[in-house]
């Protein structure tokens, strides 16, 4: 199977949440990392200078043997279910890692500002500090709730795509690529916190992060 993922050079969660399976699960496949520019254009047009169609005009894109796939959550699960990060014969064990990413998605949506937003820098900052106080808040201590104490990962024993969503999601809000979350934020957050730290020291996550990522890249300010 010839398997090419696109996304720009970046590990944002969406894209993490399939390089990482192929990577962990020793599945062949080409990181294609277009640039700014290249997305700017397949933003408008819907294909890539190489004539790949992205088809609602987004990445992450997934091409299988020429089919092109998007939306992260089904690239996630086909990833997913080819390095056995997503157990597809367990369907309540799969709900609920959906439901996760779901949620990732939710806090994505509350917390990112398109590129062609009216509002000022200062005003983005200033509506990330009501957000971090209110909405994003209150998100997070659901998060909380649904974790317990004894929790390793998020969904059964062993480390699912949900962990890396949470992983990467949290670290992108820990991080200071989101201005006006004030960091650290996590402090009260302790279950979360075991989560993002299990993923994090995973062996081939360490791995995966030597190899990729640029050796200053704040994977989120979590103690
Ligand atoms: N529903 C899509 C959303 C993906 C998305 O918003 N991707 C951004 C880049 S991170 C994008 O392509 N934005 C351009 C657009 O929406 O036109 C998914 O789950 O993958």
């Amino acid at each position: 199977m010839n398997l090419t993922l696109i996304y720009l050079d970046n590990p944002f969660w969406r894209i993490e949440l399939a390089r990482i399976p192929l990577f962990i699960g020793d599945i062949s496949f080409d990181d294609k990392r277009i640039t700014l520019e290249e997305f700017r254009s397949a933003k408008e047009t819907g294909f890539l200078k190489d004539g790949t169609k992205l088809p609602f005009h987004q990445i992450p894109c997934l091409v299988v043997d020429g089919v092109p796939i998007a939306q992260t959550g089904a690239i996630a699960r086909f990833c997913g279910k080819l390095s056995g990060l997503y157990p597809s014969e367990d369907s309540i064990s799969c709900a609920l890692i959906d439901q996760f990413i779901d949620f990732v998605t939710d806090l994505t949506n509350l917390v990112y500002i398109p590129s062609n937003s009216p509002l000022t820098e200062d005003e983005k900052i200033q509506h990330r500090r009501i957000l971090a106080e209110g909405e994003l808040k209150r998100k997070l201590d659901m998060l909380e709730d649904n974790i317990s104490v004894n929790q390793t990962w998020i969904v059964g024993k062993e480390m699912t795509i949900a962990d890396i969503a949470i992983w990467r999601g949290i670290g992108w809000l820990a991080s200071d690529l989101v201005a006006g979350i004030p960091q650290p934020y996590f402090v009260n957050y302790p279950k979360i916190t075991k989560i993002f730290k299990n993923v994090d020291n995973h062996p081939k996550i360490c791995e995966w992060v030597r190899k990729t990522y640029p050796s200053n890249y704040n994977r989120g300010y979590i103690e």
